[in-house]
């Protein structure tokens, strides 16, 4: 990294040290189900090992900047009300710097083990590219002094290719060349402080690489280009000796009609159509999972039976709206089906990422401690369901059961691939109709679940 041209703003930010953002705040603890303090946890309980394992190595918690920390309450009828005393509203170094302590202070406070940012909300734009990565050194510096302070650590990286307006066409897929040339030396530089940091991943959501129009669109160009410009992360990766893990996060509009990175399978189909599946793997975020019409579970088993779950961006929609809310999840269930396929496919190097904003009325600081606390909360909770759910084979015996006369001889061989359509055919002339069916015994299941959800 290059020297940073802030000296003399960073040593005005030690002495800034000493203050507090958070002074109504002390680290949150477990107190268990029965405590009423809205300040505690109720069942996250870091050092508990739930199936072989610690709750805080299971869950990974991830604390997002974006929105907890650069998240204003602007939406498009209204600016911002979040009231945040640590930050002087300006694009300032010095209010980035001042901005980080306050972050970790939160990190810290509330035992998040991990913290993901893009590149734009940790450190102001400048006036070229070359000021633009000594601002972003300059603040990477305090995220790794603060890093090394409190034990926080990165569990991604990613570029912001979608805020600025040269990106209005897209970044890897735009059409004009020079704006994907920018692209490059984005990522390039996110890269390089994303391994700095000692990140375990770096996230590629494609905000702007999908469409608008078809009219205008030279599809096949713009996928070939996206390909190209992942292969060319990959390279770079490698020559820097990054070695994390590369993600995408699937989503299927929003701000474009049409996202190419649309759905789990459709990122799988061109990983796979681009010689990318050894590099790759899926972020999958509830929000965007019903955006496309699947359930959270849907996508996750999607990716997790091809090999290619590599964390989540946790939160949740409004059934009444109909866009990406990015909201705190609580509901058990929702966490309960997370932690089901999470458990079965495993999560690390990746981590449970709050990629959830307070809304807008939820303005004053202390509601971000209410937020996460609750969702940490619904997640343990969901973890200590499935895994109880799990250790009693409570739903994989009726599944088992469902698929039982695929264990026979006949299901043996079709499943080994030695059975052709003359053979089959031959049987049921003989047999003349199929065995009777079993019931699929939804409700059932679905009580079972109830069941344990009222009792782990
Ligand atoms: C947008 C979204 C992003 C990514 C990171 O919907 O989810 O915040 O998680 O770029
Ligand atoms: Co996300």
């Amino acid at each position: 990294m290059s020297v940073p041209p802030h000296a003399a703003t960073l040593a005005r930010n030690r002495v800034e040290k000493s203050m507090t953002a958070f002074p109504e705040v002390s680290k949150i603890q477990y107190e268990g189900p029965q405590s009423d303090n809205p300040l505690a946890f109720r069942w996250y309980n870091p050092d508990e090992v739930v199936a072989g394992k610690t709750m805080k190595d299971h869950l990974r918690f991830t604390v997002t900047y974006w929105h907890t920390f650069r998240g204003t309450g602007s939406d498009p009828f209204g600016g911002g009300t979040m009231q945040r005393p640590w930050d002087d509203g300006s694009e300032s170094v010095e209010n980035a710097c001042n901005r980080a302590r306050a972050a970790f202070e939160f990190f810290e406070k509330l035992d998040a083990p991990f913290y993901a940012f893009h590149d734009r909300d940790v450190a102001p734009e400048g006036g070229s590219l070359s000021e633009t990565n000594a601002n972003l050194d300059a603040v990477a510096k305090v995220l790794k002094e603060e890093q090394e302070r409190t034990g926080v650590k990165l569990l991604w990286g990613t570029a912001n290719m979608f805020s600025n307006p040269r990106f209005m066409h897209g970044a890897a897929t735009t059409c004009n060349v020079e704006v994907f040339a920018y692209a490059a030396a984005q990522v390039k530089k996110a890269l390089e402080v994303t391994k700095e940091l000692g990140g375990e991943n770096y996230v590629f959501w494609g905000g702007r690489e999908g469409y608008q129009c078809l009219y205008n669109t030279d599809m096949k160009r713009e996928l070939d280009h996206l390909g190209q410009f992942f292969h060319m992360a990959v390279d770079y990766a490698k020559e820097i000796g990054f070695t994390g893990q590369f993600l995408i996060e699937p989503k299927p509009k929003e701000p474009t009609k049409h996202q190419y990175d649309s759905d789990a399978a459709a990122c799988l189909n061109f990983l796979r159509s681009y010689d990318l599946t050894d590099h790759f793997k899926l972020n999958i975020e509830t929000n965007h999972a019903t955006l496309a019409g699947h359930e959270m579970m849907h996508e996750l088993e999607y990716a997790g039976m091809q090999g290619a779950l590599g964390s989540i961006d946790a939160n949740t929609g409004d059934l009444l709206l109909g866009w990406d809310t990015d909201q705190f999840a609580t509901n058990y269930y929702l966490t309960t089906q997370t932690m089901l396929v999470l458990l079965k496919y495993g999560l690390a190097p990746g981590g449970v990422n709050f990629d959830a904003k307070v809304r807008r009325e939820s303005f004053e600081p202390i509601d971000l401690f209410y937020a996460h606390i609750g969702s940490m909360d619904a997640f343990a909770r969901g973890l200590k369901v499935a895994a109880k759910i799990m250790e009693d084979g409570a739903l994989q015996n009726l599944v088992d059961n469902r698929y039982s006369s695929w264990d026979g001889d006949l299901g043996k061989k079709i499943e080994a691939g030695n059975m052709s359509f003359a053979e089959l055919e031959k049987l049921m002339l003989e047999k003349g109709d199929a065995a009777s069916n079993g019931s699929g015994r939804q409700e059932l299941l679905e009580n079972i679940v109830n069941r344990y959800v009222d009792n782990a």
